[in-house]
C-alpha cells in the first residue's frame, strides 16, 4: 500500500528490514546502543560487526529513549543505519507517545541531514517493548504524514512490517489518516 504526495511517498510492506534497499534502515535500538533481538539483533546479524564497532566508538554514552544515532550501514544493502530508541510501554502515562513521536522524527532529520532520498523503518517499539501497535502505528504514520509536505528528503518512507498482522495494522490506520483513495 501507498500514498503519494508529489514525489513523495509513504509506503507499508511486509517483509524483512535487512533486506531492504534503500539509502536508511532504521534499527529498534535500546538506549546503550548494545544489540538485543529482534530488529536490532538481525539488523546486527546481517551488517557484521563494523556497525557495532562503530556505534561503540561514536556514541559510547549510548542514545537517550526518544532519539536516535546514525551510522554506516556494513554490509547491508543501505548506506547507513540509523539506531533509534524507541519508548518501553507502561501503560500509556509515562510520555510514551511522545518519545515514539520524537524518535521517528530525529530519524527523519538525520535522513535528510544526510541527503537520503529513501528510509525503512521497522514498527519501533512494537516487539520487546511492548507498545501496542495500532496506538504505536498512528504515532509512526502521522509523524511520516506531517513530515511529508514540510520536507524536500526522504522522498520515500517505508514502514516494513514483519507480517500480515501488523501489516493490516498499520494499513487501515494509514486509511483511516488519509483516506481510502
Ligand atoms: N524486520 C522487520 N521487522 C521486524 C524484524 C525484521 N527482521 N524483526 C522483528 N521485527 P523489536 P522494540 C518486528 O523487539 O520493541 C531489542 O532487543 C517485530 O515483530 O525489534 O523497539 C533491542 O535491543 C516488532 O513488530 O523492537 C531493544 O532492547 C518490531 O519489529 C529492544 O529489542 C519491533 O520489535 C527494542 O524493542
Amino acid at each position: 500500500m501507498e500514498r503519494r504526495w508529489g514525489n513523495q511517498r509513504i509506503e507499508l510492506t511486509i517483509g524483512d528490514i535487512t533486506e531492504q534497499k534503500l539509502d536508511i534502515i532504521v534499527n529498534a535500538a535500546n538506549s546503550r546502543l548494545a544489540g538485543g533481538g529482534g530488529v536490532d539483533g538481525a539488523i546486527h546479524a546481517a551488517g557484521g560487526p563494523a556497525i557495532m564497532e562503530e556505534t561503540r566508538r561514536r556514541y559510547p554514552q549510548g542514545c537517550p529513549t526518544g532519539s536516535a544515532v546514525i551510522s554506516g550501514a556494513g554490509k547491508l544493502h543501505a548506506q547507513y543505519v540509523i539506531h533509534a530508541v524507541g519508548p518501553i510501554w507502561q501503560g500509556g502515562h509515562a510520555g510514551e507517545e511522545k518519545l515514539l513521536q520524537s524518535a521517528y522524527c530525529r530519524c527523519l532529520e538525520l535522513a535528510a541531514a544526510h541527503d537520503a532520498s529513501s528510509v525503512a523503518f521497522p514498527a519501533l517499539s512494537c516487539g520487546a517493548y511492548g507498545y501496542p501497535l495500532r496506538r504505536a502505528a498512528e504515532v509512526a504514520l502521522k509523524t511520516a504524514i506531517l513530515w511529508v509536505p514540510n520536507h524536500q528528503q526522504p522522498k520515500l518512507i517505508r514502514f516494513v512490517l514483519y507480517s500480515e498482522s501488523p501489516y493490516e495494522v498499520f494499513a487501515s490506520v494509514l486509511e483511516d489518516l488519509t483516506g481510502d483513495s
